[in-house]
């Protein structure tokens, strides 16, 4: 593992890179062919590397110009080939930790290389990791985080805001939390194992879009709701009674720092008004202490737009969402309110979370409003926590509020009113410090380590980089400027740079997460896939280098780790660990010790599994027995993973190298049944099976 990513570097002095689509390759210097380009400038990036203009000729003896001009790649083109190309053998040196969309899960992708490392199952089974197909790993975390009233067998999610946990406002690469947009639920996957250990159901949501964010010391995980529900007993309220009986939430879910759980008598609640509360982020460093969500639908409009037969457009949800001129940005003071609820009074529980009723929130400091262009979408704190940028996707500016103005104006109560529930607004003059404009459909912004931002907009289908002001070291006329407009392919939602939620982001990579592809990739059908587009920062000017489809649900948000952050990875379990609670399992065994053991109608067997058998390989059974099953992979080889499979009871497990699984499956219907390991692990995988038999 090394020098991938600096070995191309494009500081390479030699060179001044074209933005695509502009040709011929102009150097410094005489103009050149471009196949005399290409050469020179891969001969020139290896000089830095090793020293001399040797051994960098194509292995198949042509020249790599030749190969370039062979495959029709310009010099550009094949400049992007060289700066994503990571070797097998080689890691790419950031992580992507992706929302799946409607997947339910997570995936780890690779940057530059933008190759597909691995999907996390999170709330949807999965047969390779044999999660939620009859294992306790999978069962228990997908049953405990369903709400029973819904469905017990809640098996979909739709995944969207992964939160890192962090230390010192840096990723620190041990915990991800991912929000169900809609369920309303959230869960947490250990990146030593990269497995999902929780899920949470969390009381009084019903949905959650994009109000998910980890404080900068893992202190909390904030989840929102979107839609606002009903606080009735019954959970029912006739949608004329709207203002009155439903509410909004934001939620603190207090972090356990050994396991990455939440620790539920911890956490709390802080009650809204029913607006639609959408994208969040945490305050750091300058601003640290305060959680930032944008709210839309101030209106508490219902939709209605069909009565008797006619219908009526201007009642319509849409319409009546976007009269407001200004919705209100959420500014709340999580310590205050975490000193509040450690006081004890004033607070009520609601369906079994301590709630800060509104009232509280509102006159005890912990809850103000600004205004802000109506209709946002995201909010985004600057790296130093000074400004916070609010887009909208009605609205074409950056707005830009100042974290000192906003402490000042809370100082001097620069009110000018409330909000029909009592929460104080700001006044806009007092708070907001700059508006830029940006280009239609802003909607998200990431930083780099210079001071500027990155704004996705999705009408423009573009990427806008814009400076920041004074406090990121840009100042007078430089400051709050548009610099650069990049188009990308196609409809941007979100965007990431490299570590770009912390104190400190490294710049270099942005990638676009387009929602539309069209033409970029063959077709598949009449459903294309998402575009994941890779953007080189390092330039002077900003570079598409490389396209990736994303064919499995639609992600929103992803976070960019670098590789040296994930320390913590394991190849093995400790042998006989139980991955849920990282301890010795109960129920391992070691070579030797397999065994059954019948108490009653329980069957228990405690199974080996080693390279190529499992020990018993025939299990005798009789019906109306429960089998249960603790597996223990015996091995402690990297990768030596062991799959057991009983298909006629739709059993399908996964045992680590080192793990134990425990299968209880009641034997309701008689037979012999087959019994195999399903991963290749070795000459005679085909040879590891077995019999299940269920006497009548
Ligand atoms: S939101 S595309 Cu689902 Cu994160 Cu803005
Ligand atoms: Cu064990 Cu295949």
């Amino acid at each position: 593992m090394g020098e991938d990513g600096e070995r191309f570097d494009s500081t390479d002095e030699q060179t001044e890179l074209p933005p695509p689509g502009e040709r011929p390759i102009r150097r410094r210097g005489p103009t050149v062919s471009r196949r005399a380009a290409l050469g020179m400038m891969v001969g020139g990036a290896a000089v830095g590397v090793v020293g001399a203009r040797v051994g960098f000729g194509s292995s198949s003896g042509g020249d790599l110009s030749g190969i370039a001009g062979d495959r029709g790649l310009d010099g550009a083109q094949a400049e992007a080939a060289l700066k994503t190309y990571v070797p097998g053998g080689v890691f790419d040196e950031y992580f992507i930790i992706s929302s799946g969309g409607h997947s339910g899960n997570l995936y780890v992708i690779g940057v530059p290389s933008m190759r597909m490392l691995k999907e996390i199952p999170v709330f949807t089974p999965n047969a390779w990791q044999g999660y939620g197909y009859g294992t306790d790993q999978g069962d228990k975390v997908l049953t405990e985080g369903a709400d029973a009233a819904k469905s017990e067998r809640l098996r979909w999610g739709d995944t969207h805001h992964p939160a890192i946990s962090e230390t010192d406002g840096m990723y620190d690469g041990r915990f991800v939390y991912i929000n169900d947009r809609a369920n309303g639920r959230i869960g947490m996957v250990d990146l030593r194992d990269f497995k999902t250990k929780q899920i949470l159901d969390i009381p009084n949501l019903q949905t959650s879009h994009g109000g998910c964010f980890v404080t900068p010391n893992s202190e909390y995980v904030h989840i929102s709701s979107m839609t606002p529900c009903p606080v009735t007993e019954s959970g029912y309220a006739p949608l004329s009674r709207y203002k009155e009986d439903f509410r909004g939430f934001s939620t603190w879910l207090r972090i356990d720092q050994e396991t990455g759980r939440f620790v539920m008598d911890e956490s709390f609640q802080i009650e809204l008004p029913p607006y639609t509360q959408d994208l969040a982020d945490a305050g750091k460093l300058a601003s640290f202490g305060l959680g930032f969500i944008n709210t839309y639908n101030t209106e508490m409009a219902t939709g209605g737009n069909l009565h008797d037969g006619h219908s009526d457009p201007a009642a319509s949800l849409e319409s009546s969402a976007t009269k407001n001129d200004y919705d209100l940005l959420n500014i709340i003071d999580w310590q205050q309110a975490e000193a509040f609820v450690k006081a004890g009074t004033g607070l009520k529980t609601l369906n079994g979370m301590t709630v800060i009723p509104l009232e509280a929130a509102a006159s005890e400091g912990i809850l103000h409003f600004a205004p802000e262009p109506r209709n946002p979408h995201g909010v985004d704190v600057s790296p130093t926590g000074d400004y916070i940028v609010v887009s909208g996707k009605l609205d074409p500016n950056g707005n830009v509020y100042s974290t000192e103005r906003i402490k000042e104006a809370i100082a001097n109560q620069d009110y000018e009113g409330t909000d029909p529930f009592g929460v104080p607004i700001l006044t806009l003059d007092s708070v907001l410090e700059a508006q830029v404009e940006l280009g239609a459909g802003p909607l998200h912004s990431q930083f780099d380590d210079q001071g500027y931002a990155y704004t996705s907009l999705f009408i423009d289908t573009a990427v806008a980089k814009w400076s920041l002001g004074p406090k990121a070291g840009h100042e007078g006329d430089d400051a709050f400027k548009l610099v650069e407009t990049l188009p990308v392919q196609y409809n941007i939602g979100h965007l990431v740079t490299a570590e770009g939620d912390t104190v400190q982001p490294a710049g270099k990579y942005l990638v676009a997460l387009n929602k539309w592809s069209i033409d970029r990739f063959a077709p598949v059908g009449t459903l294309h896939p998402q575009n994941f587009q890779l953007v080189d920062l390092s330039g002077e000017k900003m570079t598409v280098l490389l396209d990736m489809p994303i064919g499995m649900g639609e992600p929103h948000y992803v976070q960019m780790i670098h590789r040296d952050k994930l320390t913590g990875v394991i190849q093995t379990y400790e042998p006989g660990t139980d991955p849920l609670t990282w301890s010795k399992s109960d129920f391992a065994i070691v070579a030797g010790e397999e065994r059954v053991e019948r108490k009653g109608t329980d069957l228990h067997v405690y199974m080996s599994a080693l390279r190529s058998h499992f020990t018993p390989d025939v299990i005798e059974a009789k019906q109306g027995d429960t089998l249960r099953l603790h597996l223990t992979n015996v091995e402690q080889t990297p990768d030596a993973t062991h799959g057991f499979a009983i298909p006629a009871y739709n059993i399908e497990a996964s045992i680590d190298p080192g793990e134990v699984v425990n299968i209880d499956l009641p034997l309701t219907r008689p037979g012999t049944f087959a019994m195999y390991c399903s991963e290749f692990c070795s000459a005679l995988h085909l040879e590891m099976q077995g019999w299940l038999e269920v006497a009548p």
